[in-house]
């Protein structure tokens, strides 16, 4: 998308030879309205147009600007990423290793559970799923026909219960039953409230998670870094998991998570339990600049 606007301003002349941060503020200006449009945040053009503007701040430019423009942008969306982490990382020392999961109603996070425990199982890993999401019934009968049909196993608390003691009780049963994962779904609301990040930091607090992941969807476009930062404050974020990533494979959203600065643990593409794919960040950046 970056690509053929870049296009159109040289074509209007936009493009300079010699660079200075004015003319590469000017660039973004123009860039900015189809940027938002496309579903980046403002907040991260920011970050962008101050990044290359610096770099590109008095350089000459040899060759095709145009390509000087992108190789610069490539190069300033690269310096931001965060590490690389992927499930075959995950390779633990003690366990049950504990992972809890959190995020907004409808994010995808149930589904995403079951996606991972069952990569983990075909690789050899014995995993439970357990369901502390005990605030609406729907919500633990949907995750357990998912178990069922994914063939994973799992507890469910029972409605209303305090999903801290769900959680433990799931902690103890791992350990007890020698499974070398424990993965624990929690509710979600529309938004975070004073209950919710009261309930996830108790969760935290009682099981002491190895790993917290906050699941996103990759189609809501910018709210994505305002549900880093809450989900961040309130218990922290150790990972991402990014869904609805579907088809392509990529969607804006990304891009705003790849500036949260947390690293992607996959991405859910479609609603297949096998629809999990890795993230890799060339490839979304290719996406951008194209
Ligand atoms: N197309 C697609 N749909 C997904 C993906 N992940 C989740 N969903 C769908 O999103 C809806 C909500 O998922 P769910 O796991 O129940 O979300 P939760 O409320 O966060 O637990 C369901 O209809 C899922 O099938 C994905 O990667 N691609
Ligand atoms: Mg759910």
């Amino acid at each position: 998308m970056l690509g053929k606007l870049v296009d159109e301003l040289t074509t209007k002349g936009l493009i300079k030879k010699r660079w200075t941060r004015k003319s590469v503020m000017e660039i973004f200006n123009s860039l900015e309205l189809e940027l938002v449009a496309q579903g980046v945040s403002p907040a991260i053009i920011d970050k962008l147009k101050e990044s290359v503007s610096k770099k590109l701040d008095g350089v000459e430019t040899k060759g095709d600007p145009k390509k000087v423009v992108l190789k610069m942008i490539r190069k300033a969306i690269l310096e931001k990423l965060p590490p690389k982490m992927t499930l075959n990382d995950l390779k633990p020392l003690e366990f049950p290793y504990k992972v809890v999961f959190f995020g907004f109603n409808g994010v995808g996070k149930s589904l995403s559970i079951v996606k991972m425990a069952r990569y983990l199982q075909k690789k050899g890993d014995r995993v439970l799923i357990v369901s502390a999401d005990t605030y609406r019934a729907a919500a633990g009968d949907q995750l357990e026909g998912y178990c069922r049909a994914a063939n994973v196993p799992m507890l469910k608390g029972p409605r209303r219960a305090d999903p801290a003691a769900v959680a433990y009780d799931g902690v103890n049963m791992a350990s007890s039953k020698g499974y070398k994962f424990v993965l624990v779904d929690t509710a979600g609301r529309n938004y975070l409230n004073k209950n919710l990040s009261e309930e996830l930091r108790k969760v935290v607090r009682v099981i002491q998670p190895n790993l917290k992941v906050l699941v996103l969807d990759g189609m809501v476009g910018n709210d994505v870094l305002n549900q880093c930062d809450s989900f961040n404050e309130a218990v922290g974020i150790d990972a991402l998991i990014v869904t609805k990533v579907d088809g392509s494979g990529l969607s804006t959203p990304l891009i705003s998570s790849l500036y949260s600065g947390k690293s992607i643990l996959f991405l859910g593409t479609g609603q297949d339990f096998n629809n999990i794919s890795t993230f890799d960040p060339d490839k979304a950046i290719d996406y951008i600049l194209q």
